[in-house]
């Protein structure tokens, strides 16, 4: 760690480190949230979520303004890259839950090493399972767009999961009893850091409000053994 940064961000990249997430409020203004839902408006949506944002160059400047960021770029790799954004909206009309997982799928490039992998498609795109070495150099970083209260169905992790590498039904278990599941809160504007390999869930909102995510995967920039990613912003 480079003794250089200022203690804040110490103690964010040690907790970042220990934890497996951190929450950084007041990354973005509520004024760059409205904006971001002008954009959403215009994004056919189909479903709790849209996992191709990345496509629209609003969508490209809030990854390089997250990859820049004085609190954030230090939580991720030296070269890295957004490969993803996925949007992810519960409201009274769409109010889903997730059991507790992990995130171990990519979208790369449909090439030869990819279908060795085994690849599988969503939304247009091809997702393979790389290896545990690669989904630890991971980062997902999620703008939220309303404030996130217990009511409306905050992420809920499993703090310190993320450094047992990929987990069997059994250990899931045993990590959630042991280690119990925080939920969290963020307010509009603020930014959850999280590996994907962190343990994570949400439950069914409680209140009808609406509780909207931009979800981005970040990683470094080349990927080894012949991967190629789908999209680097
Ligand atoms: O946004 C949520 O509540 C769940 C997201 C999730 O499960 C995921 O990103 O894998």
């Amino acid at each position: 760690m480079e003794p250089s940064l200022p203690l804040f961000i110490r103690n964010t990249q040690e907790k970042f480190h220990q934890q497996g997430y951190v929450i950084l409020p007041q990354i973005f203004s509520a004024h760059i949230c409205d904006q971001v839902f002008d954009h959403l408006d215009e994004v056919v949506q189909s479903g709790p979520g849209s996992r191709r944002l990345l496509a629209f160059d609003w969508c490209q400047a809030l990854a390089k303004s997250l990859k820049s960021h004085p609190f954030i770029s230090p939580l991720l790799g030296p070269t890295p890259i957004a490969n993803q954004c996925t949007y992810f909206e519960k409201s009274p009309d769409q109010n889903w839950l997730v059991a507790l997982h992990q995130d171990v799928s990519i979208a790369v490039q449909p090439n030869a090493a990819a279908t060795q992998l085994g690849i599988s498609q969503k939304e247009g795109l091809s997702f393979v399972q790389p290896p545990v070495e690669i989904l630890e150099q991971l980062v997902a970083l999620r703008i939220h767009l309303d404030d996130c209260t217990p009511n409306n169905g905050p992420l809920k992790v499993v703090p310190g999961s993320h450094q047992q590498g990929r987990l069997s039904d059994p250990m899931i278990a045993k990590l959630r009893d042991h280690s119990g599941e925080i939920s969290c809160l963020v307010p509009k504007g603020g930014v959850l850091a999280l590996r994907p390999l962190l343990l994570h869930a949400s439950s069914k909102m409680t209140l009808p409000q609406r509780r909207r995510v931009l979800h981005f995967l970040c990683g470094p920039r080349q990927l080894p053994n012949g991967l190629v990613w789908h999209e680097t912003i």
